[in-house]
């Protein structure tokens, strides 16, 4: 060790006298700027369904969803509180919306995914074309495409519906980019009738003409009754991966990246038992339980969890998940990942124990 340069005080003094030029010493900050590894302020957290709920009822009587013009309880990281975020580029909630009601058409740069978690029978439009939405089902509303959602039912029954938001708020609000317009009409006129986007895009096929822009897909409901299906092959067919059970991404089927520039979402299926090994990624991921119980184990922290939790993973911190015995497990999840690797910076690392 070198004898210190300068006197503490004088140091002291220094810092004071540069702060009033908006200067500051990088010595003292190099650590924290450039550290060895990620140190997330964000923590692992968990949030019961059961808990959650009451909550999101009780706001069902005290605003409408037209007022509130969306109705949602916020998932906020007890790592950042106030900040309306679940990870550093993550916003999370809990949307609902009851029989009858409309939540009124807008536009907007963030992008944004629902993965339905209660109820049946609410619809999303989307640039003109609706979609019922039923449990499971994962639909994603793109960057600055029309929407407003409603709730009139199916055969003539309406219940609540609720769903889990997802978006890249957080990341546009880094970057100052964020435009919001709020539409002429509540509803959006519906051009195109509905299953359309489905026909074009969804079996493999796409249009000869007029395929229009690849930046997110052209497919925006991905029912689960298909998602499912694919994983219950898998997993009477495949080996099983000792991390990850049976994983499967969903698809911009124009690009094979994912469905939207900033975020990725996973559909897995842990069997009945299944003993996870560790894993950890830079990606900070939110995961909503579909089926099963089971224990997550994230960094030091330990949960249980149970159908329409929702819990998240905050970057480099592992996560191991174990499903109980009795029902397989299924998980859907998203992440920042495909911003990470547009930029290069994703690390993961699967490990023993
Ligand atoms: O449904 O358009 O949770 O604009 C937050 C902002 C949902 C939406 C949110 C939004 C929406």
């Amino acid at each position: 060790m070198n004898a210190p340069h300068g006197p503490a005080d004088e140091r002291r003094h220094f810092n004071e006298d540069i702060a009033k030029l908006n200067l500051s010493p990088l010595w003292e900050s190099l650590h924290n700027l450039v550290p060895k590894q990620p140190k997330s302020p964000c923590v692992p957290a968990l949030w019961k369904y059961r808990d959650v709920k009451p909550s999101l009822m009780r706001a069902g009587e005290l605003i409408t969803a037209e007022e509130a013009v969306r109705r949602v309880l916020v998932f906020e990281n007890p790592g950042l509180p106030g900040q309306s975020s679940i990870t550093h580029t993550l916003y999370a909630g809990l949307q609902l919306i009851l029989p009858g009601e409309i939540a009124p058409s807008h536009r907007h740069v963030q992008s944004a995914l629902r993965f339905i978690v209660d109820g049946k029978g609410a619809y999303t439009t989307v640039n003109g074309e609706r979609t019922t939405m039923f449990p499971g089902d994962f639909i994603i509303t793109p960057s600055w495409t029309w929407h407003d959602h409603g709730n009139e039912g199916i055969e003539g029954q309406a219940e609540p519906v609720i769903w889990l938001d997802g978006l890249d708020i957080p990341i546009l609000r880094f970057f100052d980019a964020g435009f919001a317009e709020n539409d002429t009409e509540a509803s959006q006129r519906v051009s195109r009738p509905e299953g359309t986007s489905a026909a074009e895009f969804g079996y493999n096929m796409a249009p000869v003409k007029n395929v229009g822009t690849m930046a997110s897909s052209p497919i925006f409901n991905y029912p689960y009754e298909r998602s499912r299906e694919a994983l219950a092959t898998l997993a009477k067919t495949q080996a099983l991966d000792a991390w990850q059970g049976y994983k499967l991404r969903y698809i911009n089927p124009l690009t094979g990246g994912a469905p939207m520039p900033t975020m990725a979402p996973f559909l897995q299926l842990l069997p009945a038992g299944f003993p996870g090994k560790p894993h950890r990624s830079t990606e900070g991921t939110v995961y909503s339980v579909v089926e099963g119980k089971g224990t997550v184990f994230i960094g030091g922290s330990e949960f249980r969890f149970e159908p329409q939790d929702t819990f998240v993973v905050p970057s480099w911190h592992s996560v191991r998940i174990n499903a109980d015995t009795g029902a397989d497990v299924v998980l859907f999840s998203f992440s920042d990942r495909p911003m990470q690797q547009a930029a290069s910076m994703l690390r993961e690392e699967f490990l023993d124990t």
